[in-house]
């Protein structure tokens, strides 16, 4: 059975990781209204991801005899200035994401959840690649500065991100996100 103090922040975390896809959604919508659809495509399939690790933790507390309770999502950004400053925003959710994922890690050891802490260890290996993804795009975004030829370069590129997980709402598409 899973403790009040980790049952709760694992809570917590559904909503974070909700979050990231609304925010992520969000993105889509901005990318589809400057007609840069590579980046919409990359972020949809982001959005998908995040409903996954949404999912993973929605299903943790599940199997572990608990029972899931929904937290509002807060209020979202809508728009941005420019096509550099939602992958700023993006990078700046990963680090916060990260944190939270630590202090995760933190609670399951005060508590001795031995259960949790490999489920844990997956999240804190996945943070490495969320926060450079998004941070090599602004990078990028950085070194192309004004460049038309650049930003529609990039887009292209983008759009070629292949994203092989099933439904998140399928605990067999788990497996298949590295
Ligand atoms: Fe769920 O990793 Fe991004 O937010």
């Amino acid at each position: 059975m899973i403790s009040k103090k980790m049952f709760d922040a694992m809570k917590e975390q559904i909503k974070n990781e909700m979050e990231s896809a609304y925010i992520y959604l969000s993105m889509v919508a901005y990318f589809h209204s400057r007609n840069l659809d590579g980046m919409a495509h990359w972020m949809r399939c982001q959005v998908h991801e995040e409903t996954i690790h949404a999912m993973k933790f929605f299903d943790h507390i599940i199997n572990r005899g608990g029972e899931v309770v929904l937290l509002d999502l807060k209020q979202l950004k809508l728009t941005w200035k420019n096509p550099l400053e939602p992958w700023k925003d993006a990078y700046a959710h990963e680090q916060f994401i990260t944190a939270k994922i630590h202090n995760l890690l933190k609670v399951a050891r005060k508590e001795n959840d031995y259960t949790a802490e490999p489920m844990l260890a997956w999240f804190v290996n996945e943070q490495i690649e969320e926060e450079n993804n998004t941070d090599k795009v602004v990078r990028q975004l950085e070194m192309v500065g004004d460049s038309k030829e650049g930003l529609f370069m990039l887009d292209r590129e983008l759009g070629t991100r292949i994203f092989v997980a099933g439904s998140p709402f399928d605990p067999a598409a788990y497996n298949l996100l590295q």
